[in-house]
């Protein structure tokens, strides 16, 4: 092999790794989940599934199903997730999950009212 064929192929095999490289570096998901308002076999009203669990990164989107009559809220503070869903009516909320931890999730109209956590992984 000529001294300039092997500098082709070097280039060519240096241009492939780095190609496959960038097909590696982790892409964040999206996570879409129905959430739905109902009462517990404790006769308390909560948001089910009470708790979310997501990967730093993710890009979460939650629809939100209130099956109340009446309006309820659904808190995440630490993300400024904050709707109010009307009686019967249907709101969707859509947030980066930027940092790890565990978050209160709650119904800020009714503090009665248990919610969940959301858990974002490392
Ligand atoms: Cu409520």
């Amino acid at each position: 092999m000529s001294r300039s064929r092997f500098r082709a192929l070097v280039v060519l095999l240096l241009v492939a790794a780095l190609a496959a490289g960038s097909v590696v570096v982790a892409r964040a998901a999206e996570i879409s989940l129905t959430v739905v308002n109902v009462v517990s076999p404790q006769d308390v009203k909560i948001w089910e599934p009470t708790s979310v669990a997501a990967k730093k990164g993710d890009r979460i989107t939650l629809r939100l199903v209130n099956k109340h009559a009446d309006e309820h809220g659904y808190e995440i503070a630490a993300f400024g997730v904050k709707e109010v869903v009307p009686g019967d009516k249907t709101a969707t909320v859509s947030f980066a999950a930027d940092r790890a931890g565990v978050f209160p999730i709650k119904c800020h109209l009714h503090p009665a009212h248990v919610a969940g956590q959301l858990v974002v992984l490392e």
